[in-house]
């Protein structure tokens, strides 16, 4: 049996090295080539412009680059088939280095010393151990827990919130709407791993922010959001950091993407920016197994790390 096509559409993203692996093994149309091609099977993508996917009269399944869906999802006209989301070693390891980095500056006080520095100033504040700190990963799944398993290797304290039950030795995990202000209340240290849901859009508010704990040796709240940029409100981020409510954040993701130049997070003193860098995804991983999937369902074998349509993740 002839194999379908792929159809490629990653926008924002360089194709090239996605377009030579994924030929490997199969014909490659780079969209916007490729509209109601009988042809293709398969769609691999990112950002797809809306219509393109449903223009498809036999495709099989949608392969998502990342680990958020939201950006399929996003177009309303996604025809009703399987998707694939990222779940991989390399992407877990790239998040967990960067939610490992920006606890360890937040805890070992990067900000304050930067800030010294320029003036000069030689002053050490009283120094706490990582056992004394609760770092709160909001959504506990394959990147929080992995960052969990590392932060924990370090003695932190971890507390985990999830949809469901997540339970993981050595963590205190809370669950759903009923589980979310103990969570925070015990949180020195807010890490955002979440999906963009509906029900997840916007939850990062001020009200939230005013539930994490701060008594502490940091000397406040701290907030790190590497899931999406849709999920926090950056007014009340820029309002709870003026106010104290927050004592620092590391923003990996924002509202609007690329970070507007006028947005006042760019200079804010207690903000760290980085432009949605925390976990890039890596074509020379992720190809293999995509296409090993593809071959697999061709056979007649059930796809795996699927995306929950009614709950969009
Ligand atoms: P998973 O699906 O494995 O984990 C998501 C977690 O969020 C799960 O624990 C899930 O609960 C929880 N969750 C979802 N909805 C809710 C809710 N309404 N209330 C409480 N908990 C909820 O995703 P990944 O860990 O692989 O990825 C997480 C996100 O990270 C991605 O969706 C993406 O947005 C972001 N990301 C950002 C990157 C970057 O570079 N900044 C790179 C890669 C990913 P349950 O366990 O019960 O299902
Ligand atoms: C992802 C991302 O979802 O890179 O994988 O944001």
């Amino acid at each position: 049996m002839e194999k379908g096509k792929v159809l490629l559409s990653v926008t924002g993203f360089n194709p090239q090295r996605w377009r030579e692996l994924l030929s490997a093994r199969r014909d490659v149309v780079l969209e916007p080539d490729g509209p109601a091609d009988p042809s293709i099977t398969y769609a691999v993508v990112w950002k797809q412009p809306a219509n393109i996917l449903s223009s498809l009269p036999n495709l099989k399944a949608i392969f998502s680059i990342g680990a958020g869906v939201d950006h399929i999802l996003a177009d309303r006209t996604v025809p009703d088939v399987p998707i694939v989301r990222v779940v991989d070693e390399n992407l877990a390891q790239h998040m967990t280095e960067y939610v490992v980095w920006r606890v360890l500056d937040h805890h070992r006080f990067g900000m304050l010393y930067q800030a010294q520095q320029k003036k000069k100033i030689w002053r050490e504040p009283p120094q706490r151990t990582a056992n004394d700190i609760s770092v709160g990963i909001m959504g506990f799944g394959s990147l929080g827990r992995a960052a969990a398993r590392a932060l924990l290797g370090l003695g932190f304290r971890i507390n985990g919130w999830s949809r469901s039950e997540r339970p993981m030795d050595g963590v205190a995990t809370f669950a759903g709407n009923a589980g979310l202000r103990s969570f925070l209340n015990a949180t020195d240290i807010l890490v955002v791993l979440l999906p963009l849901t509906a029900a997840t859009r916007g939850i990062v508010d001020y009200g939230l922010l005013k539930e994490l704990r701060r008594r502490n040796g940091l000397g406040g709240a701290v907030l790190i959001n590497a899931g999406r940029g849709k999920l926090q409100k950056d007014d009340d981020i820029l309002r709870a950091l003026d106010d104290g409510t927050l004592k620092e954040a590391s923003l990996d993701v924002f509202e609007v993407e690329p970070l507007p130049k006028t947005s006042p997070l760019w200079g804010h003193p207690k903000v760290f920016v980085t432009p949605h860098a925390a976990a890039t995804s890596d074509p020379n991983f992720l190809v293999p197994p995509m296409l090993a999937q593809m071959d697999a369902h061709d056979r007649g074998e059930p796809l795996r790390e699927l995306v929950d349509r009614q709950a969009g993740y």
